[in-house]
C-alpha cells in the first residue's frame, strides 16, 4: 500500500514539474516575441524622412524613434488617416526633439484596431517627412 501511494506522489511530482516547465516555456515563449524596432528621425543622407518610413508591428511590440538627422522632428499621427482617432492622439509624441540621439517609445496594445496608421513630423510634413505603422494581430 505504502508503495503505491510513494509511486503515485512521484507521478504527481512529475506530473507538476512538467506542468510548470511547460508553462514558463509558453509564457517566456510570447514575451520573447515582442520585437523592438528602431525609427530614425531624419536620414543619414539627410533627407527629412523617417527611416523606415513603413513598419508592420504586433501589439506590444516597441517602436523607439531615435532622433538622427536634421531636427527638430516630432511624431503626430493622422487622426483622419488612422483607424481609430483616440488612438492616434494617444499615441502621438507632439513635443518636439532637438537633440541627436534623444528618443521616444511608443506600443500599441491588444484592444487597438488593426489597420495602417499614418503619420507624420510637424515641422517637415509639407517636405513630406511621413510615415505609416501597419498595426497586425
Ligand atoms: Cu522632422
Amino acid at each position: 500500500m505504502n508503495r503505491i501511494v510513494s509511486v503515485s506522489k512521484r507521478v504527481a511530482l512529475v506530473l507538476s514539474v512538467a506542468f510548470l516547465m511547460i508553462s514558463t516555456f509558453v509564457f517566456g515563449a510570447s514575451s520573447a516575441s515582442a520585437e523592438t524596432y528602431s525609427v530614425k528621425m531624419g536620414a543619414d543622407s539627410g533627407m527629412l524622412q523617417f527611416v523606415p518610413s513603413k513598419l508592420t508591428v504586433k501589439p506590444g511590440d516597441t517602436i523607439k524613434f531615435v532622433n538622427n538627422k536634421l531636427p527638430p522632428h516630432n511624431m503626430v499621427f493622422d487622426k483622419a488617416k488612422s483607424p481609430d482617432a483616440a488612438v492616434a492622439e494617444k499615441l502621438s509624441h507632439k513635443k518636439s526633439l532637438f537633440s541627436p540621439g534623444e528618443s521616444f517609445e511608443i506600443s500599441f496594445t491588444d484592444d487597438m484596431p488593426a489597420g495602417v496608421y499614418s503619420y507624420y513630423c510637424e515641422p517637415h510634413r509639407g517636405a513630406g517627412m511621413t510615415g505609416q505603422i501597419v498595426l497586425t494581430k
